[in-house]
């Protein structure tokens, strides 16, 4: 075990340091918790660092750095710095409370859209007592699942839970019980046509960048439902409105955009058949961050095997 004494870098943006270098500092006593933008330091003296979404080029200037970690279960903001020191181990954020989180964000978005919430919304608006029948038992609304990791597996079986047929589609198949499983680009357009509701939890990496297209959208059932709240890179914004605009889709909760904030013009803003919220499905909570960190730091400096390593050539 080491005992030698070690510098971590806290990299958020102004404004959040509080919150996160105040769980650090207590989980690890005895280390020297800087902030970056705050305090001073020299850059070849980081030993660890956390971050989020990093200034390219930022992490090459950490010459000592052994560990970097990721403040989020999404790795793109890191891995697409093009100077990304790649001899460097990338360890991501995984936790209950973020899965947990979630998962609930998406089940709300399902039960919105299967209970026709909306319209009772705007039913009351106008003092108007009308009772829609429930059309289609949960039985039927099939729901799948893009990415079956860690969130996507946990959101499967709270659907699964509820009475919705849930299928997962993942780059290897996987095992989950209740919950049917397909892998690889072969067997998407199959999963695609069995979705009425289609929930996007995937890594935005190169292979899976664009995927909520006109071309998957078409190939959905008609009358479908999309949830991304996975990353903005996923989705064409323009073929997600056109999908729904033609009704062919009916309609859209969207957590993430591709441009955050989601700028003041955005048509998406004023659909009313999309649902906007400000990239708030999961947020990370800074004492569960802290404890993973801190955890981090004891097993690498007992030599053991990391967890949560990101693979750098697959990119999640
Ligand atoms: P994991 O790495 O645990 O899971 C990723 C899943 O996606 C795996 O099942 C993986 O397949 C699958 N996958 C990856 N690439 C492909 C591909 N090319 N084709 C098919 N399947 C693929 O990630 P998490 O579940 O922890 O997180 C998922 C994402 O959720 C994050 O990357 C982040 O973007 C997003 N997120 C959003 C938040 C928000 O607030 N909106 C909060 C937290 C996360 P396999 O298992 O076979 O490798
Ligand atoms: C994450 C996020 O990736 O907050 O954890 O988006």
């Amino acid at each position: 075990m080491r005992t030698d004494p070690i510098t971590l870098l806290l990299d958020v943006p102004p404004g959040w340091t509080g919150r996160w270098a105040e769980p650090l500092r207590a989980l690890l006593p005895d280390a020297t918790v800087l902030v970056n933008g705050q305090d001073d330091y020299a850059p070849d003296r980081i030993d660890y660092v956390a971050t989020f979404r990093p200034r390219p080029g930022f992490l090459k200037t950490l010459a000592s750095v052994k560990i970097v970690f990721s403040l989020g279960a999404g790795v793109d903001g890191i891995v697409s710095d093009p100077d990304y020191p790649r001899h460097i181990p990338l360890v991501r954020f995984v936790d209950h409370t973020l899965a947990r989180d979630l998962a609930q964000y998406v089940v709300m978005q399902v039960l919105i859209h299967h209970r026709a919430q909306r319209a009772f919304d705007a039913a009351q608006s106008r003092r108007e007592w009308r009772q829609h029948p429930q059309f289609v038992p949960a039985e039927e609304r099939r729901v799948g699942i893009l990415g079956l990791g860690e969130i996507g597996t946990l959101t499967a079986e709270r659907l699964r839970d509820l009475d919705f047929p849930v299928t997962g589609w993942s780059r290897t198949r996987k095992a989950v019980t209740g919950v049917a499983s397909l892998a690889g680009m072969n067997e998407l357009p199959e999963f695609l046509t069995g979705c009425d509701v289609l929930v996007c939890l995937l890594p935005l990496t190169n292979d899976t960048r664009g995927i909520l297209n006109a071309k998957t959208f078409a190939q959905l059932p008609e009358g479908a439902f999309v949830i991304n709240a996975a990353r903005g890179g996923h989705l064409i914004e323009e073929d997600l409105i056109a999908a729904i605009d033609s009704g062919h889709l009916s309609g859209a909760a969207l957590d993430v955009f591709q441009t955050e904030p989601l700028p003041q013009s955005s048509p998406l803003w004023t659909h009313p058949k999309i649902t906007v919220t400000p990239h708030v499905a999961a947020i990370t909570d800074p004492v569960a961050a802290a404890a993973s960190i801190a955890a981090g730091i004891a097993a690498h400096r007992r030599g053991d095997v990391l967890e949560n390593v990101v693979d750098l050539s697959r990119g999640y």
